[in-house]
């Protein structure tokens, strides 16, 4: 092992900047690219990373220090071979005990700049409202290499739009207003300087307002998610960190346990669901990794109070904003130690679990291997699954639908409907079944919000599918409205856009009532993971004839097993038992979906 000092890097046009953030401490391992301490010019914030991977063994600046290109951050153990720079520390290790490595000058670039949005009325009540390239700093001529949003997209504020490069540091563009996006004025490839029109939404004035941004004060300012400048990136990191919006409201926050790829989709929220705090109308000002931890644990950051300096969100803020929600409080209520209402089934200690830690182990002892990174969507839902598993305490009541008549009438009208191309799929007659389940046991159609119940008056209902990228949730919207065609068709519709990846976050929001099925593939019954807010899912199996007693002799009945887990806060037992017998009857003979 050598040791090792990382220096500022090339920092660009920048001369003195000020450590604002240090993201490491003596002891820490960490990888080549992490970042290590994020600095502030008055124009843009960067993280710089270290040139390459160990363990730290000495922090050499501290918060407020003012650092430049060359300054020596901090020492570390390295885990590579001393770099080429540091070759006479090879041949004289005594009189060179600490080797000089030049950080690689890739910077993850936060604009802090006005991102100027004029508004100007439309026609129809609407304004269209133009988003320009705000102040970068000393960035001219930047490139577009990333086009985030496309035309239709409902575009949030501070939500990004476009990447930029320069030959020092990528950064995205955010849109300083909230709107649908009518037209992009920038295409790949384009160079874009200060003051340049990108786009022109088209909203209404709500906070922030779409009036041109006042050009001081952290209001205007427009913070940018991290990106790395270098196509080579960090190991297990995408060089461009794709900056979906982070949800702003807790329905937002629920929109699905599986997300798009490529970064147009917005994540979806680790988070119960909270009462969001008023907003202030100003943007949230934080590093580009407090930024992307934000997104990852489904963070909405206008809501999180910063403690650093000049009111910064560090992490150490995501994570006690975290905590607070999952206990049942946001950050302020938090802050105002109110007691945590019933839907927080984590206390702050029970949050802890106080659990071992996770085995470390090296397979390599036991066998080659490969290690892959976890797809986006996976490290999405697996947040969310994992919350759900702990947070509600599930129960799954089993139980077998005789869908003999069903299947035979099923079979029928698809032979008659062959010619128009239509395939009824058994998935569609249960998502109407379950509607009227839904109806008989209102309790099944709400979420728990504290010590209240919210009954819908809607009946949207989310399927499983499975994609090439992982499990996705599109929902089918208003399913009480439609016919089982109609369904078919839209589930068809849906399912396709999931396999591209095209869902949008409307697709995904809103759902009542999950269904997993896994009918096509095979198995008997299994334990469905509830998609919280909702309160209930119902997992279907494969159906199989089966010998079933009529009472006086076996008959051979085909069998849908049915998996129904429910949140024993708001369902008893049973109550569940009773749901899924009468999705059972409903769907041994489909005549009962009109009573
Ligand atoms: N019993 C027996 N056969 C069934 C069945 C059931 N319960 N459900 C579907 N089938 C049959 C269908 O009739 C179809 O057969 P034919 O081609 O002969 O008509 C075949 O299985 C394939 O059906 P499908 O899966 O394409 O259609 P679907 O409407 O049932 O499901 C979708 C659509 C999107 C839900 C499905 O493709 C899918 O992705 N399933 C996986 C869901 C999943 O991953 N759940 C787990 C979530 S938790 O990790």
């Amino acid at each position: 092992m050598a040791a090792v000092e990382i220096q500022v890097p090339d920092i660009g046009d920048f001369d003195e900047v000020t450590v604002i953030e240090l993201l490491v401490k003596p002891g820490d391992t960490v990888k080549a690219d992490q970042s290590l301490i994020t600095v502030e010019s008055d124009k843009a914030s960067m993280e710089i990373p270290s040139s390459q991977g160990g363990v730290i063994k000495a922090v050499l600046v501290k918060l407020g220090d003012k650092v430049k290109q060359g300054s020596v951050v901090l020492t570390l153990e390295s885990d590579t071979a001393a770099p080429a720079a540091a070759p006479a520390s090879e041949k004289k290790p005594a009189e060179t005990p600490v080797n000089r490595a030049q950080a690689a000058p890739e910077i993850i670039a936060t604009a802090t700049a006005t991102a100027p949005a004029v508004a100007k009325p439309a026609s129809g009540g609407a304004t269209a409202i133009e988003v320009r390239v705000p102040d970068i700093g000393d960035f001219k001529d930047v490139s577009v290499i990333e086009v985030l949003v496309k035309p239709g997209d409902a575009i949030k504020a501070e939500q990004s739009l476009i990447t930029v490069e320069s030959d020092k540091a990528s950064m995205e563009i955010p849109s300083s207003a909230a709107g649908v996006l009518k037209e992009l004025k920038v295409k790949l490839g384009d160079v874009v300087n200060i003051g340049d029109l990108l786009a022109v939404l088209e909203g209404v004035a709500t906070s922030p307002s779409p009036q041109a941004s006042p050009a001081s004060g952290r209001g205007s300012e427009s913070p940018a998610a991290p990106t790395s400048s270098s196509p080579s990136g960090g190991p297990g990191e995408s060089p461009v960190a794709p900056t979906p919006s982070t949800p702003s409201t807790p329905s937002a926050a629920f929109a699905g346990e599986g997300q798009g790829e490529g970064g147009r989709t917005p994540p979806t929220a680790a988070l119960p669901a909270h009462e969001p705090t008023s907003p202030t109308g100003q943007l949230p000002h934080a590093s580009p990794s407090v930024r992307k931890f934000a997104r990852e644990l489904g963070v909405p950051l206008a809501e999180v109070q910063g403690q650093g300096p000049k009111g910064r969100i560090t992490q150490d803020d995501v994570q006690a904003f975290t905590r607070s929600v999952m206990s049942g409080a946001t950050s302020t209520q938090a802050q105002a130690a109110k007691a945590p209402p019933a839907a927080a089934a984590a206390s702050p200690s029970g949050a802890g679990l106080n659990l071992l830690p996770w085995p470390k182990i090296d397979f390599t002892k036991f066998g080659p291997v490969e290690r892959k990174d976890l797809s986006r969507i996976k490290k999405i839902s697996g947040a969310n699954l994992h919350r759900n598993w702990v947070m509600i305490p599930h129960v799954t009541n089993h139980d077998n639908a005789d869908v003999t008549e069903l299947e035979a009438f099923r079979v029928q009208l698809n032979k008659e409907n062959e010619k128009a191309g239509i395939k009824l799929t058994m998935l569609a007659f249960a998502i109407k079944a379950c509607v009227a389940a839904l109806k008989k046991f209102p309790d099944f159609n709400t979420s728990l919000d504290g010590d209240q119940l919210v009954y819908k008056q809607y009946f949207h209902i989310g399927f499983a599918a499975d994609t090439p990228n992982g499990l996705m949730v599109p929902v089918l919207k208003d399913a009480d409205k439609k016919g089982v065609m109609q369904i078919s068709s839209e589930m068809a519709e849906l399912s396709k856009k999931a396999r591209e990846g095209k869902l949008g976050p409307a697709d995904m929001s809103g759902a009542c009532f999950s269904i997993s099925s896994l009918g096509g593939i095979g198995g008997r019954y299994f334990h469905p993971i509830i998609n919280a807010p909702e309160v209930a899912i119902l997992g279907l199996s494969k159906s199989l004839m089966e010998p079933v007693w009529n009472g006086s002799e076996f008959k051979p009945r085909l069998m849908l097993p049915m998996s129904l887990s429910y949140d024993h806060r708001v369902i008893d037992g049973a109550s569940a038992a009773r749901f899924n017998v009468y999705l059972g009857q409903i769907l041994a003979d489909f005549r009962r979906v009109l009573l």
